[in-house]
């Protein structure tokens, strides 16, 4: 079945560093776009529920040690095992609001700064996915996200690290990237984001083509 309006639905993307607010902004869009009348879904990647998923999250919560190629091929698998509802939701007229995707997935384990993993690498197992449609990135300095909640326990979840894992968004940012100041408030940058997925969704029904990683 199509949408309500006709034409396919949008991937809209959230990206950035922890605690940058990406969760809670990715959950008042799918509700700012379901009461629009915009059917949307909320995504999330590492998609724990999966026996893939699972694997992943023993490894986050250091209940498992993996070799850190090994576990980079898991974060990207549990994207491609997903691939395929992705694609029938989007064909279907559902827009699919994603919290991270590869773009975590290659600053993270390039954050590792292990021989052979580098950003070209980490980008090669994510390439021919679905690219997302639109993409915000949530951009807040490393100092200003541990002045919040602060971190939780889980493997990555450490200052140094946090700081390489910026460094390489920014390597990997381009300009089509909707950049927004992740220190506004919560209902300044929620206006923004659904302004932007508006935009996306309006896209998609009337004939934008799907691309794939990493376009
Ligand atoms: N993460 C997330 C990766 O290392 N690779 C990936 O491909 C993805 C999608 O997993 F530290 C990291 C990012 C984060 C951790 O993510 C769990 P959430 O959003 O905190 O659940
Ligand atoms: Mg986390």
């Amino acid at each position: 079945s199509q949408g309500a309006m006709g034409g396919r639905g949008a991937f809209i993307l959230f990206e950035g560093a922890d605690r940058c607010g990406k969760s809670t902004q990715c959950k008042l869009l799918v509700d700012g776009l379901n009461s629009r009348g915009v059917e949307a879904e909320l995504w999330r990647y590492p998609d724990r529920t999966t026996a893939i998923g699972k694997m992943i999250d023993g490894y986050l919560q250091s209940q498992t040690d993996m070799d850190d190629a090994c576990v980079h091929l898991l974060f990207s698998a549990n994207r491609w095992e997903k691939r395929k509802l992705m694609l029938e939701k989007l064909a279907s007229g559902v827009t699919l609001v994603i919290d991270r995707y590869g773009h975590s997935g290659t600053a993270f384990t390039a954050a590792k700064k292990q021989p052979g993993l580098d950003l070209e690498w980490c980008k090669s197992t994510d390439a021919g996915l679905p690219a997302p449609d639109a993409l915000i990135y949530l951009e807040m300095p490393v100092e200003e996200t541990l002045k919040r909640d602060g971190f939780g326990g889980e493997r990555y979840e450490k200052t140094e690290f946090q700081r390489e894992v910026v460094k390489n968004y920014e390597l990997l940012r381009r300009d089509a990237w909707k950049c927004l100041d992740a220190s506004r408030t919560i209902e300044d940058l929620h206006a923004d984001a659904l302004k932007i997925a508006m935009g996306a969704v309006e896209e998609c029904r009337t004939g934008k083509p799907l691309g794939t990683l990493w376009e």
